[in-house]
Order: C-alpha cells, then sequence, then structure tokens
C-alpha cells in the first residue's frame, strides 16, 4: 500500500495532525512512524523541536497530538488504543505532575514510551522529571533530560529505536553524529582567535 493511501483512507482527527518534512496536515506525506503527544498546547514550542528533529534531521512523519490525563483522560485512553499502526515509538511530553508517559507505557505494552520533562512553574520540571522516572517495574518510560535538549534527545532516541529495522534512518543518523563532530572542528579551528580575545 502506498503512503498516500495510508494516509487519506486511515488517518482521521483521532489520530492527530500528521507533520512530515514536506508540511503538515494535508501537506504532510508518508506514514506516521511517531506519536508526539504532550498535555496541553502550551508545551508544543518545546515538543516542536521533537518534531523538527524528526522530520528534518530523519525524514520521520509524525503524528502530533494533545492528550491530557488530568483534563480529559478517557479520549486519551481511546487515542491511545487506537494509534494506526504504522506508529512504533511514542513521545509524550507534560509538566508538573507527568503522569501522561507512564499512563501510556502501561496502555500499551508493545511500544517504547519516551518521556520528555517540560520546565515548568515553581520546581521547574524536577517535579516532572521524578513523575516520569520513578515508574513501578513492568512499565518503563525512556526518560529525557528537562526541556529542549531532553526534546531534542528524544527524537534522536526514537530514531534509534526506528532504526534497528530500517537502514535510511540509521544512515541519517550517522550523518547526524557527522555534523556533531565538525562542530568540534570548526571551534578548534576558530579556537586561537577565541584564545586571543580573552587575554587582551
Ligand atoms: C501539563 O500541565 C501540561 O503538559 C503542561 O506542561 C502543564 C500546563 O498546562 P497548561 O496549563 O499550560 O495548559 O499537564
Amino acid at each position: 500500500m502506498s503512503h498516500e493511501v495510508i494516509r487519506s483512507t486511515a488517518l482521521n482527527e483521532e489520530h492527530g495532525v500528521l507533520v512530515s518534512a514536506e508540511g503538515v496536515g494535508s501537506a504532510a506525506r508518508g506514514e506516521p512512524r511517531v506519536l508526539v503527544t504532550m498535555g496541553s498546547d502550551s508545551d508544543l514550542p518545546l515538543m516542536m523541536k521533537a518534531v523538527d528533529t524528526l522530520r528534518f534531521e530523519f525524514g520521520i512523519p509524525c503524528l502530533v497530538q494533545i492528550n491530557s490525563v488530568h483534563r480529559d483522560l478517557r479520549s486519551m485512553v481511546r487515542h491511545i488504543e487506537n494509534l494506526p499502526p504504522s506508529v512504533q515509538v511514542v513521545i509524550a511530553c507534560a509538566g508538573g505532575a507527568a503522569h501522561l508517559p507512564g499512563n501510556i507505557a502501561d496502555l500499551r505494552a508493545d511500544l517504547p514510551v519516551i518521556g520528555v520533562p517540560r520546565d515548568l512553574g515553581a520546581l521547574k520540571g524536577v517535579d516532572a522529571l521524578l513523575s516520569m522516572v520513578q515508574m513501578p517495574e513492568g512499565a518503563p518510560v525512556a526518560v529525557m533530560a528537562i526541556g529542549d535538549a531532553g526534546a531534542v534527545n528524544a527524537a534522536i532516541h526514537a530514531a534509534k529505536e526506528l532504526a534497528i529495522a530500517d537502514p535510511a534512518i540509521k544512515e541519517r543518523l550517522q550523518a547526524y553524529a557527522e555534523k556533531r563532530k565538525a562542530k568540534v572542528q570548526r571551534q578548534n579551528q576558530g579556537l586561537e582567535q577565541k584564545l586571543q580575545g580573552f587575554s587582551d
């Protein structure tokens, strides 16, 4: 079945919004491999770092959906139980008492769940981090760092999971690693000038 057919016949509003390197919603292409979900649309600026890393660095289309376990638990359960079969990894972000990733890990014994704690409120994300990481035995959540680095790393971790069975993603992961190495090289090339600036 072509990607086009899967998108137009199988995806509906209940599945969330498809996002790919080509665009958003009707402009997006391909079948979603990852669900990027979060407790509120106020988490979106943070989670766009995960979405953009997935689509632009690794060419991975994803579904984006808001799911709040504190405001509408029943819809979350329905959405997560009815994910399109092409979705193989879930990235879930929340701030505060962050129960979303753990609840998804319990609902979906078959899918890896990656948690991104949002840096929010009086405890600045430490509450979300501990809520996600202290899962009881049997329902693991792979918890990333609080904030921006965590969102980007969630996308890389999801890509690594998909790369186990997808050589094209494996290649893009290698290219991403090369870009990071090139940054160190560039920094060393400009180092003498920077050091001179410090000793002026
Ligand atoms: C969490 O509460 C959400 O994931 C968000 O991080 C936080 C605040 O939500 P809003 O009050 O901004 O909607 O459930």
